[in-house]
């Protein structure tokens, strides 16, 4: 059977949960629909989301439909949580973006489409809530083609739209306005199909044919149909279901070949032990195979698979085996890692870069009670392991425990998780923001072998050259490969990389072209005996020690300038309150544009610092009489002249 493994993405509270429950009831998986609200849904399980009747986790459901096995992943809206969508587009055949037909396209609609259309995900568009008052459609389709992508089509039309008895009728060929903007839409990207059009308008197969370009665009992610309906009534989720098994590309997998898939998610079942949730691309896992996971360039792990549980009709079952293009629970593999993959890393690739800015605060993290501090690393270590993002560092003198963060909602969850799971409770101090250091230069040094002071036995050259926003390190070798054996520049690319994370302010230098144009070595010899002599000969060690010490000195010489994260702000306040939210603003370190009415409201949109969110959400209710809406997300990094170090914490939130 074929397999679509299907994201549902979408600014927080949109509604994902809410039309992943009702998608379920449609299609028979589950009788009553659970709500939210009440915290009764299949995908808001974790008691945490119950309570705040938000997602946090990324869960799996499933379902049949048309012959296809839907895996579908219901992911959290809050940017706090946003590396758990990170770990699951790797492994979707297909998304459906949910934007609110009220509140249209927000801050992180935009992020999260921006990313399906860079990694190319087939993605439906579903505008949701077409039951709630203020609900709208022409003026919301042409919020959709300018900020999120110009080739769309609408696949319905709406009647009694903001009533509770918005009904959705699916548009159809006889719609001549339809076909001609859905022709216009589809030639636009392939000429032979225009052409071909043209040349037989007339035919009865048209339809189909239309049908068949439609879902061969989509599935390129070359067009985005845009589907209309209500999670909470049901209108137009029909329409929607047609949609995700007619034009999204259901996947192939080939159970016969090599093993290879990828870990997207690591949970702990009820007695602790380690669950991996797979994608597999190719291949079948059995119970007992021995399987080998891991990623490019490291150690690789083999451990037994112990069990397997598949997603069908609704929840895992127990299974034997799970073959390629499934999504499959595996049990038995404790070094197992998020972003591992199965088999052969060759085969897979090496792991996938970041789609998502990395977390932008950090905070130091103690136990109440003293005597928990041991528990309280092994608990964080094994949140860590579920979401790596959360980036556990140790000082090593103070013998504190620092979290990387996205943001307070994360923080309180993460608190509340300690002490319900754990038992320990927790505060945390300072919160601080994690910048990074931008080259402003070229710069270039070297070591060589033999030459005061250079104290090991190795040469080694770097320069060191800016690289744009993104393209992370690429090091480089302006030296014959042959020059010296290869375990010498592995040690050396290593030792950039690592070096890197922290340059000359301690934060992370991410983007840097780095070109060893040195290079040199004592080949193994000995004096008398002809044995291996350390005092005489290079070891990869040699090569590790002084690598950082010449980096530096590049960078140094170069020069490098501490950014910090901003975000992009939309800031919507009652006219009245914009003489006291400005000053605010500018208080807080954000640069808003020039305000925009509409109606009694002023729209602002702008920068400002990451460190700076929190302050303005906590200050916007005085100083807007509760009638402020902020929306923000992360978008940029802004050098901050002068500098700041690390060490010294010295890039705190403002009091
Ligand atoms: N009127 C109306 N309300 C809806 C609809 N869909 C969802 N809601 C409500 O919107 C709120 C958020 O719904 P969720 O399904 O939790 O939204 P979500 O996108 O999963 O939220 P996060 O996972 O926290 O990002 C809840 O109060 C729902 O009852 C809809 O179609 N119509
Ligand atoms: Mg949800």
């Amino acid at each position: 059977m074929r397999t679509l493994n299907l994201g549902i993405l979408a600014h927080v509270d949109a509604g994902k949960t809410s039309l992943t429950e009702r998608l379920l009831h449609s299609v028979g998986v589950i009788d009553e629909i659970g709500s939210v609200d009440r915290g009764s849904t299949q995908t808001d399980s974790l008691a945490l989301e119950r309570q705040r009747g938000i997602t946090i986790k990324s869960a799996v459901v499933s379902f049949v439909v048309d012959g296809i096995t839907v895996n579908l992943i219901d992911t959290p809206g809050h940017p706090d949580f946003i590396a758990e969508v990170e770990r699951v587009l790797g492994v979707l055949d297909g998304a459906v973006l949910v934007v609110s037909a009220v509140e249209g396209v927000q801050a992180q609609t935009r992020v999260l489409m921006r990313t399906l259309r860079r990694l190319r995900v087939p993605t439906l568009v579903f505008v949701n809530k077409v039951d709630r008052a203020g609900a709208r459609y022409e003026e919301l389709l042409r919020d959709i083609a300018a900020k999120l992508t110009p080739a769309i089509v609408p696949m319905g039309a709406v009647t009694g739209l903001g009533t509770r008895d918005a009904a959705v009728r699916p548009h159809t060929a006889d719609d001549a306005g339809f076909t001609a903007r859905l022709v216009d839409l589809l030639a636009d990207h392939d000429d032979a199909f225009l052409a071909d059009y043209v040349r037989d308008e007339a035919s009865a197969s048209q339809d189909r044919r239309l049908r068949g370009e439609l879902a061969a665009q989509t599935g390129r992610a070359l067009v985005h149909p845009v589907f209309f309906g209500s999670a909470i009534t049901g209108a137009g989720v029909d329409s929607l279901v047609n949609g995700i098994s007619g034009l999204l590309p259901a996947a192939e997998g080939d159970p016969g070949g090599p093993v290879a898939g990828t870990v997207f998610k690591v949970e702990r079942g009820p007695a602790g032990e380690k669950i991996a949730c797979v994608r597999l691309f190719s291949g079948t896992v059995r119970v007992r195979d021995l399987l080998r996971f891991g990623r490019a360039g490291q150690h690789l792990g083999e451990e037994k698979v112990t069990a397997i549980s598949v997603f069908e009709r609704g929840t895992a079952v127990p299974c034997g085996s799970v073959g390629a293009g499934r999504i499959g629970r595996l049990w038995g593999l404790g070094d197992i890692r998020i972003g591992d993959t199965l088999g052969d890393p060759q085969v897979t690739g090496p792991a996938a870069a970041h789609h998502f800015a990395p977390p932008s605060l950090e905070t130091v993290v103690v136990p109440r009670r003293r005597a928990d501090a041991g528990a309280l690393h092994v608990a964080l270590t094994q949140l860590a392991e579920q979401d790596p993002l959360i980036g556990l560092r140790q000082d090593g003198i103070r013998q504190e425990l620092s979290l990387s963060l996205y943001g307070e909602v994360q923080k309180e969850v993460i608190q509340e998780t300690l002490a319900e799971d754990f038992g320990i409770d927790v505060e945390f101090r300072g919160t601080t923001t994690i910048c990074t250091e931008r080259l402003l230069g070229t710069g270039a040094a070297a070591e060589i072998i033999h030459q005061e002071p250079n104290p090991f036995l190795a040469t080694v050259g770097l320069r060191v050259e800016p690289a744009p926003v993104g393209s992370g390190v690429e090091f480089g070798l302006g030296v014959e490969l042959g020059s010296m054996p290869y375990a010498f520049f592995k040690a050396v690319e290593e030792t950039v990389r690592e070096t890197l994370l922290q340059g000359i302010h301690g934060w992370e230098v991410p983007d840097c072209r780095v070109t060893m144009t040195h290079s040199g070595y004592a080949p193994r010899q000995s004096h008398s005996h002809a044995v291996f002599d350390k005092s005489m000969s290079s070891t990869a060690g040699d090569f590790r020690l002084l690598t950082p010490l010449v980096l530096r000195a590049a960078l140094e010489q170069a020069g490098t300038v501490v950014c910090e994260p901003m975000h992009r702000f939309h800031l919507e306040v009652p006219a009245d309150t914009f003489g006291a939210v400005l000053p605010a603003l500018t208080r807080l370190g954000a640069v808003p544009g020039a305000p925009v009415t509409e109606g009694a409201s002023y729209l602002l949109r702008g920068d400002i610092p990451a460190a700076s969110v929190h302050r303005l959400e906590q200050q916007l209710p005085a100083l807007t009489g509760g009638e402020g809406v902020l929306e923000s997300a992360f978008d940029h990094y802004r050098p901050v002249p002068g500098g700041h170090a690390r060490s010294n914490r010295a890039c705190p939130v403002p009091p």
